[in-house]
């Protein structure tokens, strides 16, 4: 493991539910550094850019409206393994299925069948970062 940084986003649903502190705090607690943190309105744009990977599938079209649909903050973390480490405080893809202790798993919930409201984004790998955080943060 090394010293990494990875983008961490609180999705709409996470900020309208009043849970970024309570996100900040996790990943605080695992001792990670939080070294950026913004409220954005996400452009079309700019989603369509983070989302590049997606485009085309069938849930790609809901994600990025649901992502326009309000506030988002993100957050620059650094730390040992953050890439990693952060992916595992988040728990899997689907809220119903991620594990109990996880973001995801404790605090995620399913409204209707819309698994794109998962509360937060990690990156999932150090290219993926890199490409992010140039993204949201430069
Ligand atoms: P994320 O990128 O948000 O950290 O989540 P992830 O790696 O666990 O999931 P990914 O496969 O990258 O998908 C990105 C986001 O798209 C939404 N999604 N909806 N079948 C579906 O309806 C579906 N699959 C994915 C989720 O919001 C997911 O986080
Ligand atoms: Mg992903």
């Amino acid at each position: 493991m090394s010293v990494e940084e990875t983008l961490v986003l609180v999705k709409p649903d996470g900020v309208a539910r009043n849970l970024t502190g309570e996100i900040l705090r996790r990943i605080e607690a695992k001792g990670y550094q939080l070294v950026d943190i913004k409220l954005v309105e996400a452009s079309r744009e700019l989603l369509g850019a983070h989302y590049a990977e997606h485009e085309g599938k069938p849930f790609y079209e809901p994600l990025v409206e649901f992502m326009e649909s309000g506030p988002i903050v993100a957050i620059r973390v650094a730390g040992n393994g953050v890439i990693e480490g952060f992916r595992s405080l988040a728990g899997t893809t689907n809220p119903t299925s991620a594990a109990p202790g996880t973001i995801r798993g404790d605090l995620g919930r399913d409204w209707g069948l819309k698994v794109q409201q998962n509360l937060v984004h990690g990156s999932d790998s150090v290219e993926s970062a890199q490409r992010e955080l140039g993204l949201w943060f430069d």
